[in-house]
């Protein structure tokens, strides 16, 4: 469904021309007001007012994660203390947290883009959305349940954690859809399954699930073990929060980016170059609505492909392909790229093994190993010693020769690697250490 019917599909001409506009008012304000950025654009030679069509933006400069932590925590916001109405942050796996700030338009417009995304995913105003992200600084919680409120349908502000009282709750609420992250939707099946109850049969029709990276494979795993249709929702604080892309549920092919908010470009990591529709790199968003936190070229470190082929759902919108891992997440082992979601891939193809899964980097004298612990499930773990072996070297065969690179597979129990209410940690790396 279209929450925005005239915005969503804009003929491609329009929604330049819209998007022009606002990257030169954009780009006009940060100049005017962000000491960081008049730099920047100084440096590079360049005036906002230089901005002649799209194309240049690719003469702008970069934002990175490490300029919003070297302006931490509000240095680079563009309106002052008293506009801003609201802060999150996102703690990161090294270094400070980043800082980001919204206005009353800006959470106005979040919710906006919310409405649009649960929409998308098929979620209309009769639903009972059960809002299992975490509440809180972190962007989830909130960013879902201002735009199931915009949208009129009734939320249920859970957060994460307290599983048990979770199933309770949907069973008795009869919550319709659920939102969450991939892998905490799995812990909730599980967690049913140990209550006795089959989350089958519970009133659930659609889950809305993003924060980490997930494959295809976790995709049909999730839609079977909970009978509903699992869409991929996109985004981060430092552009918005969620909301920022999304999969239809017509297609489930790629997620539509809101491009009359966000410019998204792809670029090659290593030179910063502009890549073309179709070419795999990382991803890049320049902020055109945003008030508080502007940002021009954000550098998100997500790798994906983005393509323009128009979508059945009518949406013209450019899609961005699902992330399949983040270009600081690469694992370099013994010289091979590897990413997690890769791994992933492999392991879900795999029979008896359970989509919980560990990797744990390490190096022996100069030698880099790679660890993959992961669960097998109930009817495997009753297996002989010599199959489980067996399962085993498989899949280290598999990873092998897929993926180039040696692994040690730990196969262990079932249900005894940590869960995680919010985002799942997927990987040890005991080499920085
Ligand atoms: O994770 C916002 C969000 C909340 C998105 C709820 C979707 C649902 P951050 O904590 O700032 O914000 O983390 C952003 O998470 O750069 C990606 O690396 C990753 N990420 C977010 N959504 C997806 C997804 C929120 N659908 C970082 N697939 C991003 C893969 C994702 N990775």
């Amino acid at each position: 469904m279209l929450w925005d019917p005239e915005f969503e599909t804009l003929p491609r001409e329009a929604l330049e021309a819209l998007q022009l506009k606002r990257l030169v008012a954009t780009a006009e304000r940060v100049y005017a007001t962000v000491p960081f950025y008049k730099k920047k654009f100084d440096e590079a030679g360049f005036r906002p007012g230089d901005i002649r069509s799209l194309k240049d933006l690719s003469y702008l400069p970069f934002t990175t994660k490490m300029d919003l932590r070297d302006h931490y925590p509000f240095n680079l916001f563009a309106v002052p203390m008293e506009q801003v109405v609201r802060i999150h942050a996102s703690s990161g796996t090294t270094g400070k947290q980043t800082v980001v700030g919204y206005t009353r338009r800006d959470i106005n417009t979040w919710a906006e883009v919310m409405a649009r995304s649960l929409a998308a995913a098929g979620a209309q105003r009769n639903d009972i959305i059960h809002n299992a992200y975490g509440y809180g600084l972190f962007t989830g919680g909130l960013g879902i349940h201002y735009g199931a409120e915009k949208m009129g349908a009734a939320v249920i502000p859970n957060s994460g954690g307290n599983s048990k009282r979770q199933i309770i709750i949907m069973q008795d609420f009869g919550s319709t859809v659920l939102t969450c992250t991939p892998s905490y939707a799995l812990f909730l099946s599980e967690t049913a399954e140990e209550m006795g109850v089959d989350i089958k049969k519970l009133k659930l029709r659609v889950g809305i699930f993003g924060a980490e990276p997930w494959s295809e494979k976790m995709r049909d795993e999730i839609e079977r073990q909970l009978n509903i249709d699992a869409i991929d929702i996109f985004g981060l604080s430092e552009i918005m929060g969620p909301g920022v892309s999304i999969e239809c549920i017509e297609a489930k092919r790629g997620l539509h980016i809101f491009e009359d908010h966000f410019i998204p470009e792809i670029i090659n990591p290593q030179t910063g170059d502009v890549l073309p529709y179709g070419e795999k790199g990382e991803l890049v968003f320049t902020t055109i609505t945003k008030e508080a936190l502007p940002l021009i070229r954000y550098r998100t470190r997500d790798i994906s492909v983005l393509y323009p082929q128009p979508c059945k759902c009518g949406r013209t919108h450019v899609r961005m392909e699902r992330v399949s891992g983040r270009s600081d997440d690469m694992l370099i082992i013994r010289g091979v790229n590897v990413f997690p979601s890769q791994i992933e891939s492999v392991l879900m193809n795999v029979e008896g093994v359970e989509p919980h899964y560990l990797l744990i980097v390490d190096r022996q004298g100069n030698l880099d190993t790679l660890e993959v612990r992961v669960e097998v499930n109930e009817k495997g773990f009753s297996d002989e010693v010599k199959e489980l072996q067996v399962l085993g070297r498989r899949i280290e065969k598999d990873i092998k020769d897929l993926l180039g690179v040696t692994a040690a597979v730990k196969l262990v129990e079932p249900k005894t690697l940590q869960r995680s209410e919010g985002k799942a940690q997927r990987v040890v790396d005991k080499r920085k250490i």
